[in-house]
């Protein structure tokens, strides 16, 4: 909607305004509103032409946007659902007053649910719906720290026992107990999506919209009307998050998606736009994004004040006043109100002389009239084309009097007196005793009460109870190792990259004929980059309106093919909007029982660091799939410098309790892991997902060696031992030869126990080894240069080990060592890295294109060996050889570290190993890397 900006009060000729308004107004009585719009679109394209452009702007007036007139009744009862609301209230501040009473600084909020309870009852009794049998339910994002009136609505439900309650902030003590906020992995059949970091629930919701709109495109799923309903704070839209992806929800016409913004006007500091007008600020961002805005902001009450105020001047002073000015009013009261607001102009004293002070203080507020939210939703529900926004006005506190409302500290507010409690079940009724005040009792009618049996029934009548996570078991085939062979085999002296060989995984996983449809590929706007164009054509790109142009390459094979029903997400340049997709296709196995598995395929410097909460969050949501870090490596991505260059990723991600991490060196590693991990999350479901690095560098592949599967797994095995015959590459795994009796594959841990077995000789026979060179990604080649040189240019033996995943050797060794100190008793039991090496001796260089504290994760159990070089420091623009130079990680440096090493054990002559270093080009002076 358009309206002209000048204020009335410019107006030169008020006589002749007023009738080009009464020719309006007859028009529109007398040919309606189309009619009038017409004439005013024709008007507007004249003045224009003519120079006499409109002032537009994206703003209506401070008013709701639905006519009392076209307002539809309420159907519900409003008497009860005002009890029951009230309940909620009490028990929801009760469960919170309690929490801090006995336990003091254990937080919680008030105030927030205070204002936001009619929004959200209004959906429970009249809209949200539950999954019911086949028919699955609507989707709602819950503000976070609401938390405590949606466990008080699941207590009157029944859901939650008054234990609960007790126990709201206390998990570990008491059981049951209730989490802060909402987090499926705490509570995995209650909460379905954690909100509480401001601003992941509305980009989550509209990626949510779009996935379901993805999945009925493609098939998977019967469209139905369901919704995604979306509760948002008002300071909360301050974050990018909330509003940064806004217009693709209308380029997409996503009217299944809803967002409620409770706008209280107030954060936790204070206002949120004291000098502004929040409503007004957000309508104009969400209409200039083209979606459907219903603003609802004065109560029913308003209504005739509204119809008798002939001369505008009401909607004149709603307009002017001040997000801080209305706060104010809240605060201050009646009295204040009618000088303030109302005594602005004497004629709208005129228009409230009828009413009591203690009246105008309860004039209400859009969002706490039943009646106006209810028709908010019903034409939020019914609009078609567009998503909707619903921009309520409330009052941070609502009820809380003296002890909160509209009150700047409201938002903290968690410890009440008993007198303010008094007064909050005086104001809403609440029938219980001063006693039961006194003790803050919970309060719950008996089942068969009015209100109860009322509950029960909307909640019947809508399918069942919310918030719900129901899972339901889902068996997938995976394809076996063997599925992969292709890439099991090697490259045949072909030079290939690590993410090409995944790109293979992932077609070969998209021609299954079982799972292949599950699979999500994911690319903000780098398919091209990680050399995946043919999928283009091969699975195309999701585009829900198909491809409405003819694309600039449609006489290519490969052309940009978009398609209602493409397979591929192409996210365009947006890092946070590509893990959203990846959080509704990786949670999908919980919210559609469809086990969608994404593969998010991203420049890896980009990764946790700029969507670190969102991969928080996915975690939380017990999310499955495969973050791909592509273009991985501070040395291997050649070229491109500092702010692409990742040296860290895997460290940032050690830190996700779900994620598993590799940093696979050659393609059958990428099968392997990638196997592994279907069978882990799709058929064993686990709640785990995947994080691997996947690099550009081409050469050749080597066949998989036999037996290696159970350490690429764990995160080690012997690559190659000194003096293996295979000086290629690891043809087969140095050392296959399997301890006797051992009839499983044979794995690092068998290696290590065949090396046990014959007292430390070298499996392949060779000469033993007197260094352990660690290698990772392509730093795994170079580890295998460095044996060379140390074999030939200084006669010291090493073996080569590829160490596909630092953080799990790690975790399985924490969880070793926990065993013993809880078990002091014996007998102590070995971590893995220890019992692999057994037999290995001499110093470790380990090399990877990741920073040093990669590989000092397992320090701790290599008894000081650690020689750990690494890409500290800023990237720079250079080919590989001088990156790996310049950070030390090529063979040379590793070669001369692990010289270095065996002097200072005294098994080596210094004056060789620094003569060493001068050979091979080092010079020792130069300044460190990781400070330049
Ligand atoms: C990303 C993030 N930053 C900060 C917080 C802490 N926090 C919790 S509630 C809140 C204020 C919320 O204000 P608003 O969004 O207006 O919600 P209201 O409580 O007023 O409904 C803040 C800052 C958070 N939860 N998430
Ligand atoms: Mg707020």
């Amino acid at each position: 909607m358009l309206q002209t900006k000048t204020p009335p009060a410019d107006d030169l000729n008020p006589q002749e305004t007023a009738e080009w308004l009464e020719a309006l107004d007859q028009i529109i009585d007398q040919a309606g509103p189309d009619r009038a719009s017409f004439l005013l679109d024709r008007l507007a394209g004249r003045a224009r032409a003519s120079g006499a452009a409109p002032h537009y702007s994206v703003n209506t007036p401070y008013i709701n946007t639905i006519p009392a007139e076209e307002q539809e009744p309420f159907p519900g009862d409003r008497a009860l659902e005002r009890r029951l609301k009230s309940l909620v209230r009490w028990n929801a501040l009760a469960m919170v007053v309690r929490a801090n009473k006995y336990d003091p600084g254990i937080g919680g909020h008030i105030s927030s649910y205070s204002s936001l309870a009619t929004l959200v009852e209004v959906g429970f009794n009249h809209f949200f719906r539950a999954s019911y049998g086949s028919e699955q339910g609507d989707l709602v994002y819950l503000q976070g720290h609401s938390a405590p009136g949606y466990y008080a609505r699941a207590y009157l439900e029944g859901r939650l026992s008054e234990e609960h309650l007790r126990n709201f902030r206390h998990e570990l003590r008491e059981h049951p107990g209730l989490s802060s906020y909402p987090h499926p992995w705490l509570m995995p059949d209650f909460w379905q999506f954690p909100t509480v970091s401001m601003g992941l629930g509305p980009i989550n919701a509209i990626y949510q919209a779009r996935f379901m709109r993805y999945l009925e495109n493609r098939g998977l799923l019967a469209p139905v009307p369901r919704k995604v309903w979306a509760f948002l704070g008002d300071g909360e839209t301050d974050e990018p998050e909330s509003t940064g992806a806004i217009r693709i929800a209308a380029n997409e016409k996503l009217d299944n998606l809803i967002f409620v913004v409770n706008c209280n006007l107030q954060r936790l500091d204070g206002p949120v736009r004291g000098n502004g007008k929040m409503i007004q600020e957000l309508e104009a961002i969400f209409a200039g994004a083209r979606w459907n805005v219903i603003k609802v902001i004065w109560g029913a009450d308003w209504d005739p004040l509204l119809e008798r105020d002939k001369t505008g001047l009401l909607v004149k002073r709603m307009n002017e006043c001040l997000d801080g000015d209305y706060q104010t009013f809240v605060a201050r009261g009646g009295a204040y109100i009618r000088r303030e607001f109302f005594g602005k102009y004497p004629e709208l004293l005129d228009l409230v002389a009828h009413l009591s002070d203690d009246q105008l203080a309860r004039l209400r507020r859009g969002g706490h009239d039943p009646e106006k939210v209810y028709n908010a939703y019903k034409r939020a529900v019914e609009n078609t084309g567009a998503p909707t926004v619903i921009l309520a006005k409330t009052i941070k506190g609502y009820g809380l009097g003296e002890a909160g409302e509209g009150r700047n500290v409201t938002h903290q507010q968690k410890k009440l007196n008993e007198q303010e409690m008094e007064y909050f079940c005086r104001r809403f009724e609440i029938p219980i005793s001063h006693e039961n005040i006194h003790e803050i009792a919970f309060y719950r009618p008996p089942d068969d009460s009015p209100e109860l049996r009322y509950l029960h029934e909307r909640r019947r009548e809508l399918g069942g109870y919310l918030p719900t996570r129901q899972i339901k078991s889902i068996a997938v085939a995976v394809p076996p190792l063997d599925y992969f062979s292709e890439t099991l085999t090697g490259s045949q002296g072909r030079d290939v990259s690590t993410t090409m060989a995944f790109v293979r995984v992932m077609t070969l996983l998209l021609r299954h004929s079982e799972i292949g449809k599950y699979v999500v590929p994911i690319v903000p706007d780098e398919a091209r980059t990680f050399g995946m164009e043919s999928l283009f054509r091969q699975i195309g790109i999701y585009a829900s309106q198909g491809q409405l142009y003819h694309p600039v390459d449609q006489e290519m094979f490969l052309y940009y093919r978009e398609t209602k029903d493409g397979q591929i997400l192409e996210e365009g340049i947006t890092e946070a909007g590509s893990m959203a997709s990846f959080t509704a296709a990786g949670t999908s196995y919980a919210n559609y029982g469809l086990p969608m598995i994404p593969l998010y395929t991203y420049y890896s410097m980009f990764g946790l660091q700029r969507m670190g909460d969102l991969i928080w969050a996915f975690s939380d949501s017990r999310g499955k799939g495969f973050l791909v870090g592509a273009t991985a490596g501070r040395t291997t991505l050649a070229g491109e410098g500092l702010q692409h260059q990742d040296g860290h990723s895997h460290l940032l991600m050690s830190v996700l309790p779900t994620c598993v991490a590799y940093d696979p060196a050659y393609a059958y590693e990428i099968a392997v892991i990638v196997q592994d991990g279907l069978r882990r999350m799709y058929q064993e479901n686990e709640d785990l997902f995947y994080y691997m690095t996947v690099y550009n560098e081409n050469y050749a592949q080597p066949p998989m060696p036999e037996g290696a599967a159970e350490g690429i797994l764990k995160g080690i095995y012997r690559f190659k031992p000194a003096g293996d015959a295979e000086a290629d590459g690891g043809a087969k795994l140095a050392g296959g030869e399997k301890p006797a009796g051992d009839a499983k594959p044979d794995g690092g841990a068998n290696l290590a126990a065949g090396a046990e077995a014959d007292g430390g000789a070298n499996p392949a026979g060779g000469p033993k080894a007197a260094v352990q060179l660690f290698g990772s990604g392509p730093m795994l080649n170079e580890a295998l240069k460095a044996q060379q040189i140390l074999a030939e240019q200084y006669g010291i033996a090493a073996d080569v080990w590829s160490v596909t995943s630092y953080s799990e050797l790690r975790r399985e060794a924490l969880a070793i060592d926990r065993w013993n100190r809880l078990h002091p008793a014996g007998p102590p039991r070995r971590p893995h890295i220890r019992q692999v090496l057994e037999g290995a001796e001499g110093p470790i260089v380990a090399s990877s294109d990741y920073m040093k504290a990669i590989a000092d994760q397992i320090a701790p159990w290599l008894d000081g060996r650690l020689v750990a070089l690494g890409t500290d420091g800023f990237g720079r623009s250079e080919n590989r050889e001088h990156l790996r130079d310049f950070f030390e990680v090529s063979a040379k440096h590793i070669a001369a570290a692990a010289l270095a090493r065996l002097a200072q054990d005294g098994k080596f002559d210094p004056a060789r190993a620094t003569q060493a270093l001068a050979e091979l080009g080092i010079d020792p002076e130069i300044a460190d890397p990781s400070r330049r």
